[in-house]
């Protein structure tokens, strides 16, 4: 039994779905098989991933199979920086679409806030090795998004790494169609964003945390870098209720209402992180668990620190 997050379109997500960034193409099928045997309903990709025509593998066979209907599935995908300009946004999403072989997704959202020059470098880079800018402003980007759910090509639209006022330019837009349904950022213990959360929920969007688990296979990883999954502290916790670290550390957002997205391909690990709603972290346990934010990220997209909309200057 899983529980679901209401976002303001209607629309039902479940509370955890399965990440697939990193998941190598010839992994990701069998990766998503098997989560939806586990009773996954929501598969979280991007085009960046570069997996995406291997996920709707994995979707379609089990629609063929009869195991589940469309209609069971929450898939989400993001819009690359490099396709910013409002009007690229249909074409990347169509690119998607039929990459995934479906002809909706249930939610596309906007991947960064910071548009970047078009062309086949995902990541186009100066001399520097800081990202290069394309001029648009993610308002412009956000009208190519609003066409999109009048087109029919997705059923609700949101945004990922936008920090509060880059949300609040966008609920002032003038002319402003649809809200975002949803803002999908990193979140984890060590990176609690209590003030973003509580601000999205106020607005009625929902939050989705990215590497629930710390991002331990990132490709920038050092080993001076804090470890979530070998905390022990949070094992600690885990132990008491007869759950693996990965499991208390998803459970932590269930509790908060805020959607987790934890990537794996391991067949054992994707049945083990949906074995989280059999038990119930106490209030303190919470509180402890929230004390241990030190403002950490494992994604701080470090290319992007001078480009004019990089979202994490500001303090939330
Ligand atoms: P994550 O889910 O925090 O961690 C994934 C890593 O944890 C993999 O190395 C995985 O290994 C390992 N793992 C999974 N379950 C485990 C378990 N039970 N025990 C021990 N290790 C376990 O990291 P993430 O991929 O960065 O984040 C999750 C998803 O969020 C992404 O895949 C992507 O869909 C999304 N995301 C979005 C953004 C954005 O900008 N919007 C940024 C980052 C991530 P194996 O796979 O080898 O099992
Ligand atoms: C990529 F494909 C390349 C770089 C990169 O850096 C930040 C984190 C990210 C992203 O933007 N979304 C992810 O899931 N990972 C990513 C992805």
């Amino acid at each position: 039994m899983t529980t679901t997050v209401k976002l303001n379109t209607g629309a039902q997500v479940p509370i955890v779905g399965l990440g697939t960034w990193k998941s190598a193409p010839g992994q990701v099928a069998e990766a998503v098989k098997v989560a939806i045997s586990a009773g996954y309903r929501h598969i979280d990709g991007a085009y960046v991933y570069h997996n995406e025509a291997e996920v709707g593998e994995g979707v379609r066979a089990m629609i063929e199979d009869g195991v589940v209907k469309r209609e069971d599935l929450f898939i989400v995908s993001k819009l690359w920086c490099t396709l910013h300009k409002k009007s690229m946004v249909r074409q990347a999403c169509e690119k998607t679409l039929s990459d995934l072989k479906l002809d909706y997704v249930d939610l596309y959202l906007v991947h960064w806030p910071m548009g970047l020059k078009p062309g086949s470098d995902d990541l186009p880079l100066d001399s520097t090795g800081q990202v290069i800018g394309d001029g648009t402003h993610f308002l412009e980007t956000w009208e190519g998004m609003e066409e999109l759910v009048d087109a029919g090509l997705v059923k609700a639209i949101g945004v990922s790494n936008f920090n509060k006022e880059q949300i609040e330019a966008v609920l002032n837009k003038p002319g402003l169609k649809y809200k975002p349904a949803n803002n999908q950022v990193e979140c984890h213990p060590y990176l609690t964003q209590e003030k973003l959360i509580n601000y999205c929920h106020s607005q009625g969007i929902s939050v989705t945390a990215y590497s629930p688990l710390g991002s331990p296979d990132r490709p920038w990883a050092v080993s001076e870098d804090p470890s979530l999954l070998e905390s022990p502290e949070i094992k600690a916790i885990a132990e008491k209720h007869k759950k693996s670290t990965a499991q208390v550390l998803i459970r932590f957002h269930v509790q908060r209402n805020v959607i987790a997205i934890p990537k794996s391909v391991t067949p054992r690990r994707i049945q083990e992180n949906f074995q989280v709603f059999d038990f119930e972290l106490s209030e303190e346990e919470m509180k402890t668990v929230s004390g241990f934010n030190r403002n950490w990220r494992a994604c701080p997209m470090k290319w992007g620190t001078t480009h004019k909309d990089y979202p994490f200057h500001a303090e939330f």
